[in-house]
């Protein structure tokens, strides 16, 4: 029996991989499975897509489970594209995998390369057909590149569900509510709506305040950077008019990505084109695949004010501590940040609210996998992208608090309240959308207006530039990033440039996903900050074989 369903396998192997030759034919470069999956132009990818699909059948195969199909290149421009798998529980691909991943990208022979994976993992035993979901975004190119991949999952004995065009965590929450059990209600686009908007009001509900309170007002501007989130945004304020008013902006009438969109708005500290300009009122902006929120607004001096992720990460980390604390539970709450992290977040964090806090390697992966040592971990890059997830202690704490007698009324109204937090939010990866209810609820729950909640803390001012080198491997870093280790020489150039500068701090590191060196800066004003990035990258020139002019 054994035997037979791998000889019926290996048939499948010959005819996908000659398949796929034929129609898909290799892309004459090198590509790389990296922090985001492969992301490059969409022309060089067809062949990639078609061979992650045989790759989403094989990993189906081996962990007995539904697998997830992303096709995106989020806050990238348009004519990107690009591609990422999505493990049982609705996190990121195993690194192990990731190396699979990059080689049968890369490989001339496909056939023999898939044998390889069917022996190494004694793909024999399963009596399941593989199962993958496949969900692309919004780009022209997405839904050829999409029909690749599926084609790749069914050459190779796959059940696919096309989802269509979705958030890439609508993906990762489907791939994870099918592979729960109906723990997570539906594993649908239906039902991450169901349960997302239900927990939203019945916290709303807890509360018992009118649609405001105090200095929180339902009404804010949402920038769906032209993308995916905007319509899913769109449902979202339908189901809840009681509760939040929503005026759209970049809802698809622009170029995706384009002036506008979370990353825009980070990079450049500058409102989103298209967003009118209304002094002291809320705007969001979400991110090509709707992963990655930034919240800002302009104050009546005209300055523009940016809430990013660190002060999205001390609002939700502060609030829930609050809570764990009414409860009474025995629960460890803690937050994970990366080295882009504002300075005075992460002072604000330890000193002020008493959360202890960690630092790791950029990239969701690494934040996730630290994440996971708290009960309960918050978890967010500067950029926007990040969530909470509570562990099966935590869990368990709280669903036994619900119903203890022993406990007081009002600690059991605390644990209800994180049970329904537990809901809300996305635990499977960074949502934006999840992110803008959470944010909403806590805002709405303290009665502040977002200068009500920037003033918790002010930021540093900071600066990133690139700089580009011969090789950016030739950067090499330690201390989560913190110090470079090579080319030799460079940290005690940083270090003697640093201290030149009150509040200065500095970091370089290669990025992830692009051919470039990134270098951040942050300083006591914005001047210093940028003569301090200025500088830096100056010697990640001269030191790491920069190309073109001095910065
Ligand atoms: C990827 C990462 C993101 C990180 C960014 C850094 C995931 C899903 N995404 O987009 O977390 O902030 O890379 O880019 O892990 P960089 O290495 O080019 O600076
Ligand atoms: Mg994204």
């Amino acid at each position: 029996m054994l035997r037979l369903l791998n000889v019926s396998l290996l048939r499948y192997v010959q005819n996908a991989a000659a398949k796929g030759d034929e129609k898909y034919p290799k892309f004459p470069k090198t590509f790389q499975y990296g922090t985001a999956g492969f992301r490059e132009k969409a022309e060089e990818l067809p062949h990639i897509l078609y061979r992650m699909g045989l790759l989403a059948a094989l990993r189906s195969a081996v962990k007995k489970a539904a697998i997830g199909v992303m096709v995106t290149a989020s806050h990238n421009p348009v004519q990107d594209n690009g591609v990422k798998l999505c493990d049982p529980q609705g996190e990121m691909l195993e690194p192990a995998w990731e190396k699979i991943g990059t080689e049968l990208a890369n490989t001339d022979d496909v056939a023999s390369y898939l044998k390889k994976i069917i022996e190494d993992f004694g793909l024999d035993s399963s009596n399941e057909k593989p199962f993958v979901f496949v969900g692309q975004d919004t780009r022209p190119s997405s839904d050829f590149l999409a029909k690749a991949a599926i084609e790749g999952a069914e050459n190779l004995g796959a059940l696919v569900r096309d989802i269509g065009i979705v958030s890439t965590p609508i993906l990762h929450f489907v791939v994870a509510s099918r592979n729960a059990s109906g723990e997570l209600g539906l594993p649908t686009e239906g039902g991450y709506f169901n349960r997302i908007s239900s927990a939203f009001v019945q916290l709303k509900e807890k509360e018992g305040l009118g649609r405001e309170n105090r200095n929180y007002k339902p009404e804010f501007d949402f920038d769906g950077a032209n993308g995916v989130g905007a319509d899913k945004m769109a449902q979202f304020a339908k189901m809840l008019t009681e509760w939040i008013d929503v005026t759209h902006f970049n809802t698809g009438e622009g170029q995706l990505n384009f002036n506008c969109g979370a990353d825009f708005v980070k990079v450049q500290q500058a409102k989103p084109e298209g967003v009118p300009l209304t002094v002291n009122r809320r705007g969001v902006s979400v991110d090509g695949d709707a992963d990655r929120i930034i919240y800002f607004y302009t104050d009546s001096d005209n300055k523009f004010h940016l809430l990013d992720g660190d002060k999205i990460a001390t609002l939700v980390a502060g609030h829930l501590m609050e809570l764990v604390s009414a409860s009474g539970l025995d629960i460890h709450l803690g937050l994970v940040q990366t080295a882009y992290a504002n300075g005075s977040s992460t002072e604000y964090i330890s000193q002020t609210l008493k959360v202890p806090v960690a630092c790791v390697p950029t990239g969701v992966k690494h934040l996730h996998h630290k994440a996971q040592e708290f009960d309960v971990g918050v978890y967010f890059e500067a950029n926007g992208h990040g969530t909470v997830i509570f562990s099966k202690k935590a869990t368990n704490l709280v669903r036994a608090a619900l119903e203890n007698p022993e406990l007081t009324q009002a600690q059991r109204e605390a644990a209800k309240k994180l049970s329904l937090f537990g809901e809300l939010i996305n635990q499977t990866v960074g949502d934006a959308l999840s992110d803008l209810l959470l944010v909403e609820t806590i805002l709405h729950s303290k009665g502040w207006s977002v200068a009500d909640w920037d003033n918790a803390y002010t930021d540093l001012p900071s600066r990133q530039l690139k700089v580009t080198v011969k090789d950016r491997n030739v950067v090499s870093t330690t201390d989560a990033e913190r110090k470079c280790v090579t080319p030799a020489g460079l940290q005690d150039r940083i270090d003697a440039i640093v201290a030149n500068f009150p509040k200065g701090r500095s970091f370089v590191r290669p990025s992830g996903t692009e051919d470039v060196v990134r270098v951040y800066a942050e300083a006591e004003s914005r001047e210093l900050a940028d003569e301090l990035a200025k500088e830096v990258a100056r010697a990640v020139h001269d030191l790491a074989n920069g190309t073109g002019p001095a910065p």
